[in-house]
């Protein structure tokens, strides 16, 4: 039977891609570095990426087929606060799982996710980028991302198999509000309910992304782990929409599902100085290679998304 290792399971991405994987029908051992250790049912390990020993352990123990490495620091903010962690963990950690691969299980295949934002400056064109495009990064987050993925490159040139993807903005409940749609999300829930005026604080809602539902990132991941099974001569893809959306609509799109009057006000604190005005994704290498296309719409993932963080909102006293 196919045996993944998840990296960074009881992240964001990683909740939804361990369900997904087990759909698939891999039987998914999931690493976790924190509590609470997971109580769904699905195996997990102990592991912090960052300690080569522990690392090579799991991977020897464990002998999976595949391997999907989420397990990083991927909050930009933190990693302008944190360069060394952010480093140790985003690279040494890559380092340590390669290493271990190489060793022990050499046929299976590794997923890296890496992200969007290695593209940074080259942003600024103002088109869809394809994965041809440079690779200028503006932060300690997307540097660490890239160096990660050319140690994944070289590996993969002294004949480890695998492949590095490049998701876009993915949304969905469960992520941190710490980003900007389950930042609206959780403001419009807590004024829902009284627990904050109703004046919603924003930053750049000029600023164009591509989104994505997180179900459809966490599906390219699982088509991407089938190329294992096929000759593939392509090895990095973006995972995108392809779509441009201003902030502004997402909000926009939040404020009319809710029945409540709401105010929007800039907080000068939200707004970055470096931030690009337009950042889209051309995924079609990965449509070409997987079929793969997003299923679910942007108004249906936001409609999740406030209802989770009104259930949240419901708790609190
Ligand atoms: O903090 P925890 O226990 O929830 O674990 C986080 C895990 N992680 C680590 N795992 C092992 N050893 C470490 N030293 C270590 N440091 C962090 O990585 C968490 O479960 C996971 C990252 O989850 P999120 O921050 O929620 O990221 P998200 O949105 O799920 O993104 C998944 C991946 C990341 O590599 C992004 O850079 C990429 O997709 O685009």
């Amino acid at each position: 039977m196919n045996h993944v290792l998840l990296t960074g399971a009881n992240g964001f991405v990683g909740k939804v891609l361990r369900t997904k994987l087990c759909g698939a029908g891999y039987r998914v051992t999931c690493t976790v570095s924190s509590e609470p250790l997971l109580r769904d049912g699905v195996e997990h390990v102990r592991l912090d990426i960052r300690d080569a020993a522990e690392v090579e352990q799991v991977v020897q123990q464990l002998q999976p087929t595949h391997v999907v490495h989420l397990a990083a620091i991927s909050h930009v903010p933190t990693s302008f606060r944190d360069p060394l962690l952010t480093w140790q963990t985003n690279v040494m950690g890559s380092l340590n799982l390669l290493e271990a691969v190489k060793r022990h299980v050499p046929e299976a295949f590794v997923l890296f996710a890496s992200s969007s934002e290695v593209y940074g400056e080259a942003f600024k064109v103002g088109e869809p980028l394809d994965e041809g495009s440079a690779c200028q990064p503006m932060n300690p987050y997307a540097a660490s991302k890239l160096a990660a993925e050319l140690a994944f490159v070289q590996y993969f040139r002294q004949g480890l198999r695998g492949v590095v993807a490049r998701p876009f903005n993915h949304i969905g409940p469960g992520q941190s509000p710490d980003f900007v749609t389950a930042s609206f999300a959780k403001q419009i829930a807590e004024i829902e309910r009284g627990l904050q005026p109703p004046v919603l604080q924003v930053g750049n809602l000029e600023a164009c992304r591509d989104f994505l539902d997180v179900r459809d990132v966490c599906d390219a991941y699982v088509k991407l782990l089938d190329l294992a099974d096929r000759p593939a001569d392509q090895r990095i893809f973006n995972i995108a929409s392809g779509q441009a959306r201003k902030i502004r609509e997402l909000l926009d799109e939040l404020l009319a599902q809710s029945p409540v009057s709401i105010a929007v006000e800039q907080d000068p604190q939200r707004l970055r100085p470096s931030d690009i005005p337009f950042a889209v994704g051309d995924c079609r290498r990965l449509q070409a290679s997987t079929g793969w296309q997003p299923a679910h719409a942007l108004g249906e993932t936001l409609g999740a998304l406030l209802n989770d963080w009104r259930e949240k909102a419901a708790t609190v006293r």
